[in-house]
């Protein structure tokens, strides 16, 4: 399948505007300008950018602690993102969550979350609800590799089976889990042989090529909407940063290995690509660019001018059983 011409071009913003949110994070937080964790998703643009393009408004996803580019990439607005990272009060969470708990349910982004693998059960409700609604929503979870050593990894591709769900899993396989190689960690060899031996449709592909993402998606996508059950897509990709932005965490991966993922980065291969093929110029590449860095900066600039969350605030949206 061609994909058209205003595809590709939402495909490289979405990456660009993931991207230069990233690093403007990642300047403040080197900065110590902001609080808790942050987890960069530089370098794997392309899964975000290339899954969400096919979902509806109406169908839901689940990101995990590397979150901020899923919330992008499905319309949410940067603005209250950014609120949230510096823990404002006009942030998704009233910034109570930070980073790592970025929710708009208005735009089917159930949430994030900050313990690895919790997001695979809410998914699979999220997918049993859309398969009892019965109006072809379905639902998509992102995960890593390190993830796929989690009970739940497994309760849910059994789940998933056995009801036969509209659930995308999107495995964002970055090689680690930290500073640990999957090539120690994963008793299985193959992430791909876990969902395969629950029966479940089974593609992995390059994560960095965001057409190839594209593609697959949608054709994941086409089967979960017509209820065929669920789909795993295994994306290999690799992550620029340290596993979360800190100057006291060492990055004990081969610097080689980072150098060469770098020479495949998502976003300037495609660029190139776009540009020799005459999709696109190198003076609108800079025009997108320069409309993305103003949102950017809007959003960076409201979120400093917001008001922080008042002591008394902190028992209200709380909720305990
Ligand atoms: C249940 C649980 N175990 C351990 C941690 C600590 N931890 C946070 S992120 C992470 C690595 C996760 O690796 P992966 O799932 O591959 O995602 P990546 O960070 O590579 O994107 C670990 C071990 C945690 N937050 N929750
Ligand atoms: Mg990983």
């Amino acid at each position: 399948m061609d994909l058209s011409k205003k595809t590709l071009i939402d495909l490289y913003t979405t990456m660009l505007a993931i991207r230069r949110f990233e690093e403007r994070v990642a300047q403040e937080v080197y900065a110590g300008n902001v609080p808790g964790f942050v987890h960069s998703y530089i370098g794997e643009e392309a899964i975000a950018a290339g899954v969400c393009l096919n979902l509806d408004r109406q169908d839901r996803i689940v990101s995990h602690h590397r979150g901020h580019g899923h919330c992008i990439a499905k319309g949410a607005d940067m603005k209250k993102m950014m609120a949230e990272i510096y823990g404002k009060k006009t942030g998704y969470c009233k910034g109570k969550g930070g980073s790592m708990h970025i929710a708009d349910f208005s735009i089917g982004m159930l949430g994030a979350d900050g313990i690895v693998g919790a997001g695979l059960p809410i998914a699979t409700g999220a997918a049993l609800a859309a398969k009892l609604e019965g109006k072809g929503k379905i639902a998509a979870v992102f995960f890593g590799d390190g993830a796929c050593q989690e009970g739940e990894f497994h309760e849910t591709l059994n789940l998933a089976s056995i009801w036969k769900l509209p659930l995308l899993f999107v495995c964002e396989n970055n090689h680690y889990g930290v500073n640990t190689s999957a090539k120690y960690s994963l008793g299985a060899g193959e992430i791909t042989r876990m969902p395969e031996a629950y029966h479940i449709a089974t593609r992995s592909i390059d994560g960095n090529d965001v057409e190839t993402v594209y593609q697959a998606a949608a054709e994941a996508v086409a089967q979960l909407r017509k209820g065929d059950g669920p789909y795993f897509l295994e994306c290999k990709t690799y992550r620029w940063h340290k596993h979360f932005l800190s100057e006291g965490l060492e990055d004990l991966r081969p610097k080689e290995e980072l150098e060469a993922w770098k020479r495949k980065c998502p976003i300037s291969v495609f660029e190139s690509r776009l540009i020799r093929e005459k999709i696109l110029t190198e003076g609108k590449a800079k025009r997108i660019n320069a409309r993305i860095m103003e949102m950017v900066e809007d959003a960076h600039d409201f979120a400093l001018s917001s008001p922080y969350p008042l002591p008394e605030d902190a028992l209200q949206d709380v909720y305990s059983a």
